[in-house]
């Protein structure tokens, strides 16, 4: 059943909204804007950061299946490893407070550990078509079927290093998505509402609540994100970190980054422990202090 929303845009809240006030908005919603999320120094420094890298990669997917070729768009840039590419995103953004306090709040009580599924920058260009509609936990086939009711198996903050607006891909969202009865149900674009926001802003929602980027019918705007995405840490996330980051760049993040990236064992509630060496925590292997 596709419900029209109840809402009919998203709530922003300033940088100073308390991690209570956060997640009742995205428990009701779906999803916020957090405005000022980062700086326009971080902006700055984390696009010089990978402008080489944006330079040398060419729109459109080489996924071999055609799906997912849409999914990733024809116009559209998507560039991982950003913790091996930008000392802005590994030392700042990866390890901001209201990220991790956010996360603590969400993923602790309900599944005891989480850690980063990917962060990559996705720059819809012009041209590009919207996206196919979906949930972001449909990359973890069985939470579709328990729907609502489901544990929360993925957070995205999805941050805006450009403006975005309606016309130059803004991503859609159908706010109250994340109640709906039937998770095989992605709604229709017309109850889709665009997340505009300003280069800094992050639109932080739930893996529960259906979105796509946008259409980019500006002509010459190319609108750039970064989505930065978490799961439990029970979960196999989209980028294998521990076989791309190098262990010496390992070494210099904090401890509770290294968890996230997977350079740590995970403890979800009732497991005595994963990802682990000779049943002893992987940083201990690996040499890390703490
Ligand atoms: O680029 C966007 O606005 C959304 C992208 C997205 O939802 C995804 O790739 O999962
Ligand atoms: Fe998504």
């Amino acid at each position: 059943m596709t419900v029209t929303p109840d809402v009919q845009s998203l709530q922003s809240v300033p940088r100073d909204a308390s991690v209570e006030e956060i997640l009742a908005i995205v428990a009701r919603d779906g999803g916020v804007i957090l405005k000022n999320f980062l700086t326009q120094d971080q902006i700055d420094r984390f696009n010089a950061d990978v402008e080489p890298a944006m330079e040398a990669l060419r729109p459109g997917s080489t996924h071999e299946n055609e799906i997912v070729q849409a999914f990733h768009g024809n116009n559209t840039k998507r560039l991982t490893n950003l913790v091996t590419l930008s000392p802005t995103f590994r030392d700042e953004i990866i390890d901001k407070d209201l990220v991790h306090d956010l996360c603590d709040a969400t993923f602790l009580e309900e599944s005891g550990t989480y850690w980063m599924t990917t962060a990559q920058v996705i720059e819809i260009g012009p041209g590009n078509d919207a996206q196919m509609l979906h949930r972001d936990l449909e990359n973890w086939f069985p939470f579709i079927g328990m729907g609502k009711a489901g544990p929360e198996v993925a957070l995205n903050f999805l941050i805006a290093f450009t403006d975005f607006t309606e016309e130059n891909g803004a991503t859609r969202v159908i706010p109250g998505s994340n109640h709906w009865d039937d998770y095989e149900d992605r709604g229709t674009p017309e109850a889709t509402v665009p997340a505009e926001m300003e280069a800094g802003d992050a639109l932080f929602f739930s893996g529960k609540t259906v979105h796509g980027g946008g259409a980019n019918r500006s002509g010459n705007e190319f609108r750039r994100a970064v989505a930065f995405a978490l799961n439990p840490g029970f979960l196999t996330g989209e980028e294998a970190y521990p076989f791309l980051v190098d262990l010496e760049v390992a070494k210099s993040l904090s401890p509770r980054v290294q968890r996230l990236l997977g350079f740590r064992s995970q403890y979800p509630i009732g497991s005595p422990g994963l990802w682990q060496v000779d049943y002893a925590d992987l940083g201990d292997h690996l040499g890390l202090d703490g």
